[in-house]
């Protein structure tokens, strides 16, 4: 651990980590074989990506695909406030939405249709 004080600017201010970059991240959906949704009354299905990290001020953009072989099934890439990202897919489908990561914290995104176990997390570093 440094010390902070040898960090800060003539400002006062403790500059940045890093300088903002263009992050591509790429999510499919992912199912455990043979749950047995009916009787456990929960869904199998989960993201190929648990956790996204950035870093604040990133500009990310994420691809998410719908790779669920059952035809019916919807599957959503969405993040509530501050960035209220949704990615909304049917089958065999694909959709992408870009947003900078102002705002540093940890941050759910759920697939609407298979809570609570479908979700990961996005960690946008200070
Ligand atoms: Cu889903």
């Amino acid at each position: 651990m440094k010390n902070m004080s040898n960090v800060t600017g003539s400002s006062g201010k403790i500059p940045p980590m890093s300088t903002p970059e263009e992050k591509t991240i790429y999510i499919f959906t992912s199912e455990i074989e043979n749950v047995a949704e009916d009787k456990l009354k929960i869904a199998g299905d989960y993201y190929s990506l648990a956790t996204i990290v950035a870093n604040k001020g990133d500009k990310v953009t994420v691809h998410f695909y719908n790779v669920d072989d059952v035809k019916t099934e919807r599957h959503s890439f969405t993040i509530g406030d501050p960035y209220k990202v949704d990615i909304d897919l049917g089958y065999a489908d694909s959709g992408n939405a870009t947003f900078t990561a102002d705002q540093s914290g940890v941050f759910t995104y759920y697939c609407k249709y298979h809570l609570p176990v479908m979700t990961g997390q996005l960690v946008v570093l200070p």
